[in-house]
């Protein structure tokens, strides 16, 4: 399905979903211009097989510095590549990290989003460019109602979600206001090898692989009881696509329907290196042990969240019938091609440890 017309600019590109939704964009043939922050060092890691030498051929793939604090940055980016598809996917993402940055994050992933609506109105873009915003699951916070639809009552639980909630209803007004095509996607949890190293996923994949090797004795963890809708980012991004491809914007669940907890999760990523847990204890107290009786897991409770949402599940009905959508990977898949890559990460280091190579070397 080549569409070589076609223009998106992607926030957050160099994200986790950034990074996949861009190889999904260019291999559909589209233009694709990613917002990138000013770092001192590299952040493109995600995102480098896919750049070309602009002084190449047909090269789609550009890269702009930018933030999506600075209305005149985005303004002038939009007017520069006057995008027919602008997915909104840069945030503070981290829930955790967002009790200690709740200003900034209200700032990034509330303003944000009106930033870059009204940099579409300012320029006179309505009619042209279409809006995609990534929006969340931990909107339903503490639930109402099990599972959860696009009718389920919302009730933010940090200050990540209350941002969040800002960017849903800034994206539905400026739909219902000026006729933009603007859609949000309520994403219930997507991982993947691109997952950052401190969402619980992917530190669970790491640090199983690093036990199983010998590099790391134990792993902390927080709420091991939390309950979520795990699915694989590479599925979740065709979503994100197909919503801008419709008649009409609406919002849309996105989600597998299926939940385990983060002990489940555990389970399932050790089971996946031979590795079978044996649970221990209670609240602050369990632990979780392997077959030679060493004590792999703990509970830290520094990992705990000053409000906690226990328990996400969701219904994709709408999505799966109207937009013919279905997750193509399963979670034994995810959980399979995250510990293997991870596993490969640590028998590197395993070498360079053997090999008695030390950063301190540079040191002494
Ligand atoms: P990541 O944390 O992997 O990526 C976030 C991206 O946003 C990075 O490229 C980051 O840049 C960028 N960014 C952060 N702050 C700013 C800023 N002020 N200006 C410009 N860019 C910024 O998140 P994911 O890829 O996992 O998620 C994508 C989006 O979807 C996020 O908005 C997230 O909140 C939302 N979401 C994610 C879900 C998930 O399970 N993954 C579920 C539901 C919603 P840098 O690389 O420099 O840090
Ligand atoms: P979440 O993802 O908060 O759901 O937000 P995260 O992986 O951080 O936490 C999931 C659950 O695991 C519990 N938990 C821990 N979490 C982390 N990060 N580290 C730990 O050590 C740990 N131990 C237990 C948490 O308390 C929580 O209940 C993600 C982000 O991608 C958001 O941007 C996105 O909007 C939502 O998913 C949907």
């Amino acid at each position: 399905m080549l569409d070589a017309r076609k223009t998106a600019l992607i926030t957050g590109v160099t994200g986790q979903d950034g990074a996949y939704l861009a190889e999904l964009l260019l291999a559909k043939g589209y233009v694709v211009h990613g917002l990138k922050r000013r770092a001192s060092l590299f952040n493109t890691s995600r995102i480098d097989h896919l750049y070309r030498d602009p002084h190449e051929e047909d090269v789609r793939f550009f890269l702009h510095h930018g933030d999506l604090t600075d209305s005149s940055n985005l303004i002038r980016i939009l007017q520069q590549t006057q995008p027919d598809e602008v997915y909104n996917l840069a945030a503070q993402s981290h829930v955790a990290v967002s009790f200690e940055v709740p200003e900034y994050t209200a700032n990034a992933d509330g303003l944000g989003t009106l930033r870059l609506l009204e940099a579409i109105r300012i320029l006179g873009m309505e009619s042209k460019t279409r809006f995609y915003q990534a929006s969340t699951s931990e909107l339903y916070g503490l639930v109402h109602e099990t599972p959860q639809t696009e009718k389920t009552p919302f009730y933010p639980r940090s200050p990540y979600a209350v941002a969040k909630l800002y960017g849903y209803w800034i994206t539905v007004n400026y739909r219902e206001a000026y006729g933009l095509y603007a859609c949000n996607g309520i994403l219930f949890n997507h991982e993947s090898p691109l997952r950052g190293e401190n969402f619980v996923t992917r530190k669970i994949t790491r640090a199983m692989a690093r036990i199983k090797l010998g590099l790391q004795d134990r792993l902390y963890l927080g709420n091991l009881n939390a309950l979520r809708d795990w699915g694989h980012a590479r599925d979740y991004v065709e979503m994100q696509w197909l919503m801008l491809q419709q008649e009409n914007a609406e919002d849309y669940v996105i989600a597998t329907g299926v939940q385990y907890s983060v002990r489940d999760f555990v389970a399932a990523a050790a089971a996946e290196l031979g590795i079978s847990v044996r649970w221990d204890g209670n609240g602050v107290e369990e632990k979780g042990f392997d077959s030679d009786g060493n004590c792999i897991v703990s509970v830290d409770p520094r990992y705990f969240r000053p409000t906690e949402v226990e328990t996400l599940l969701g219904d994709a009905t709408k999505a799966r019938t109207k937009l013919g959508w279905s997750p193509k990977i399963s979670f034994e898949e995810m959980v399979q091609e995250m510990v293997r890559e991870d596993l490969r990460t640590a028998e590197r280091d395993e070498l360079v440890k053997k090999h008695g190579y030390h950063v301190n070397d540079f040191h002494e």
